[in-house]
């Protein structure tokens, strides 16, 4: 199998911030969703004093977006998420389930991060439900759907002394309680560009063959990480099971905007939109500074992965 790589957008960076409507020094790592015939991104906003806020983006052809003028998502005054929250909210991750859409995102608080969830039925009204994890979390993503009558995530924790990181499954009646935790994949010592720290990326997609999974992985240089996204296929009735992984990435920093900014060598995506032609559109943060977009084609994606044969870093017994 030849090597596929998403093909990214000519016009990239898609938004900077120069475009914002409010003052940021960064727009990157932002959730992506359709809402009716309209492209969403929930964008990742670093203002001058470094913490994040979600800005709106609107599009009807998913590369030219309008703004929204005010932040549509802040960190909470009061109440239960006021501590968790006290440096902001990062990395939405969208996935839309019946009409509405639950947002996992990164509660960043003075001792560590933990996640929480909210839900929205038109990204410009947003309710806190929860926070789903205890410290120290930085990703989860949810399953668009129930799988043998739970709701099923992705998510990694930052143990400080677990060795390699990686990506683990749980499982939840509620959205807001989760467990039965397990560990599914892990990063690859032969396969540099992801020899160092994976973790979730977008939500995952479900395919005929499998559910997609984009992630992100990292390999370690003198001069700090490399983040570069990766592919994996993922059983449809037990996504533990790790059927397809591609050993080649699919998306590394190459161009200035995402070898230079505010983080160096960092490709990073929290979200994909599957249009109807078969198309993905992986929307994701270019050296932690602007939004951009590249596609590729879901079959070829799933034919890839599978290709190159099941994971074998974690030996889950099922
Ligand atoms: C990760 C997260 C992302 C960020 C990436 C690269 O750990 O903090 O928000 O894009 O690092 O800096």
């Amino acid at each position: 199998m030849g090597k596929v790589m998403l093909k990214k957008y000519e016009g990239n960076p898609i938004i900077t911030p120069k475009d914002m409507p409010f003052k940021c020094e960064t727009v990157y790592n932002s959730g992506a969703a359709k809402l009716g015939d309209e492209y969403i991104l929930l964008l990742r906003c670093g203002r001058t004093d470094g913490r994040s806020v979600f800005g709106l983006a609107r599009s009807k052809d998913g590369y030219n977006f309008e703004i929204h003028p005010e932040p549509v998502f802040q960190k909470a005054e009061s109440g239960i998420f006021k501590n968790p929250e006290n440096k902001g909210v990062e990395d939405p991750r969208v996935t839309q389930i019946g009409d509405t859409y639950y947002i996992f995102y990164s509660c960043f608080a003075t001792y560590g991060f933990q996640i929480g969830i909210a839900k929205t039925k038109d990204f410009l009204h947003i309710e806190r439900m929860g926070l789903t994890t205890a410290i120290d979390y930085r990703n989860c993503v949810l399953f668009p759907e129930k799988i043998n009558g739970e709701y099923v995530r992705f998510e990694r924790p930052n143990f400080a002394n677990a060795g390699n990181s990686g990506i683990f499954i749980s499982y939840s009646p509620d959205l807001i309680h989760w467990g039965n935790q397990q560990f599914i994949m892990t990063t690859d010592p032969y396969d540099i560009w992801q020899d160092n720290k994976i973790g979730p990326g977008a939500p995952p997609i479900k395919t005929p063959r499998g559910w997609l999974n984009i992630y992100h992985a990292t390999t370690n240089t003198m001069a700090g990480q490399i983040y570069r996204l990766g592919c994996a296929v993922h059983d449809l009735n037990d996504p533990r099971k790790v059927i397809g992984r591609m050993h080649d990435f699919i998306l590394a920093p190459e161009a200035p905007y995402e070898r230079s900014g505010y983080v160096a060598n960092v490709v990073f995506t929290c979200g994909a939109v599957a249009d109807d032609d078969g198309t993905l559109k992986v929307y994701y943060g270019g050296a932690d500074t602007v939004m951009c977009v590249a596609e590729g084609n879901i079959e070829e994606l799933v034919d890839a992965a599978l290709a190159d044969g099941p994971d074998t870093t974690v030996k889950v017994e099922f």
